[in-house]
């Protein structure tokens, strides 16, 4: 086989046979493979007229159609076969050649892979993409680490498939060294999970208190996605609830079982974030939300307690109300995206990846589930100060959220006293209190360790680590 083929796609699922068909249709040689050559044979049957595609029955055949240096894009299941994947590749690469995995990896083994790669002269790019289906096809935002050399010969490739942002930018940059590219597609997630349960929480105070039925409440989130929240989840979820299930004849939403699955990624970006010390509360209230959704044992032996008595507002105050929620929403987004980005910080130092994290929100700003017009805010945000500590020290975020405040506590009290529950704005205005806050009570926690455990304290009034003597005469003694 002569090597023609600028990039290779083994895996031909939903993921990879799309993302086969976008290298193809703008104009690159791609080498197609499979494990069942049925799939390999299918897309080519299919879609062979959108571009020049070469398929390989083989691994053998796969890499010989490959120029060098080779570049081969994985896209089969997260986990073992992954592993399977590399293991039968990388015995018939050479030194320079890349191998990229575009699924879903936790970034610790990515960075496992990466390590192994480069010991053998392999590149090895966890790249994170974004955007399902439809982006695979049609553009989806891309995150690939590894190393810079492997950027400069993977870069334009990528970015001439990735979604354009509105300027013109393609949504895919070299994110950072080894996991990079995996970790902010985690993060990417997560934040993902926290838009989502925020929305939902919107959603059921529109219902619960506010008295509206969806077709109103989706009418409501189509006239925030003109504003400020304009994102596709602000849009898709006025289609959501706009649609009317034609054998029930009722509101979609209320024929689906109302339990939330989930796959993993927003569970990896709490774990990783409680390993970090990093508090990414509106992600792991939105990962516990679908977690309690999903309990129906709990849920129905719960059923019965009481709850308070309320009835829904009238027709005037819904309608303050509901803007209120908005103000809500607006400012419990950007304090999970605060966290979100803080998390991404935090990593970056641990394992050295000098993410820029105002390109973070760059290539987001198309492709991606949660691409939104906000994001160009926050890359402008961190342009104006790349050493910005939280996003929410930036005046014009600090600004909008300091004048949504009142709406906010007021809907967060709303929702306790009609017991509608909604951890996530709830969660999101605690962090922002505990962040503005001049004083904390965990001097108290800290006394409290030190009687238990001598765990020690540092004072505000002078250096030093001290302990007091709490089963004697309560003098105090410094220790360090
Ligand atoms: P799947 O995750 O369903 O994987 C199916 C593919 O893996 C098939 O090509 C299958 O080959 C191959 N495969 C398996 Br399973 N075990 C294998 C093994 N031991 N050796 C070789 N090949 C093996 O596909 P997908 O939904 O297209 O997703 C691909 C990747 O992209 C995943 O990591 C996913 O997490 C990630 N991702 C998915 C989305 C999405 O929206 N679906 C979005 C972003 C990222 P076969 O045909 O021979 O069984």
């Amino acid at each position: 086989m002569t090597a023609t083929a600028q990039i290779g796609v083994t895996g031909l699922a939903v993921m990879g046979s799309n993302l086969a068909r976008n290298f193809a249709r703008h104009g690159h040689t791609v080498a197609v493979h499979n494990r069942t050559s049925a799939k390999t044979k299918a897309l080519v049957d299919q879609h062979g007229h959108e571009g020049d595609f070469v398929p390989a029955e083989t691994a053998e055949e796969f890499v010989a159609a490959l120029q060098k240096p080779r570049r081969i894009v994985i896209m089969v299941k997260a986990g073992d076969p992954t592993d399977a994947v590399i293991d039968e590749f990388a015995q018939l690469l050479d030194e320079g050649d890349m191998i990229i995995d575009g699924g879903n990896a936790h970034f610790l083994d990515t960075r496992r892979r990466e390590k192994a790669l480069r010991a053998k002269g392999i590149h090895f790019v966890g790249t994170g993409i974004s955007g399902g289906e439809e982006g695979a096809l049609n553009g989806p935002s891309i995150m690939p680490g590894g190393s810079v050399e492997s950027y400069k010969a993977l870069g334009p490739l990528l970015e001439s498939i990735a979604a354009k942002a509105k300027d013109g930018t393609p949504c895919c940059t070299h994110v950072g060294p080894d996991a990079a590219g995996h970790f902010v597609k985690m993060v990417h997630n997560g934040i993902e999970y926290a838009d989502m349960q925020l929305i939902a929480e919107a959603y059921d105070l529109l219902r619960a208190v506010a008295g509206y039925e969806p077709d109103r409440i989706a009418e409501t989130f189509r006239t925030w996605n003109t504003g400020r929240l304009d994102s596709y989840l602000i849009e898709i979820t006025a289609e959501v609830l706009a649609h009317t299930d034609e054998s029930a004849g009722r509101p979609f939403v209320d024929v689906v079982a109302d339990e939330a699955e989930q796959k993993g990624t927003g569970r990896w970006t709490v774990q990783t974030a409680l390993d970090l010390g990093v508090p990414v509360s509106g992600i792991a209230e939105a990962v516990f939300a679908r977690s309690v959704s999903g309990h129906t044992d709990l849920r129905r032996a719960a059923r019965e307690l009481p709850g308070p008595k309320s009835e829904p507002l009238a027709p005037a105050e819904a309608r303050a109300f509901a803007a209120q929620v908005e103000e809500a929403l607006y400012a419990s987004k950007v304090v999970s995206y605060a966290q979100g980005w803080n998390m991404i910080g935090k990593a970056s130092e641990e394992y050295g990846w000098n993410i820029d994290l105002g390109a973070m929100a760059a290539i987001w700003r198309g492709g991606c589930i949660i691409r939104a017009a906000f994001l160009d805010r926050i890359r402008a945000a961190f342009a104006a100060d790349p050493a910005l500590p939280t996003l929410l020290a930036d005046r014009g975020f600090a600004e909008e959220v300091g004048r949504a405040q009142d709406a906010w506590r007021s809907v967060v009290a709303t929702a306790v006293r009609h017991g509608v529950p909604t951890p996530g704005f709830s969660a999101a205005l605690a962090y922002y209190d505990a962040l503005r806050a001049q004083r904390l009570p965990a001097a108290l926690t800290q006394g409290q360790r030190d009687f238990f455990g001598a765990h020690t304290y540092r004072r505000t009034d002078r250096e030093g680590s001290y302990h007091t003597l709490w089963s004697g005469d309560r003098s105090e003694l410094r220790t360090d």
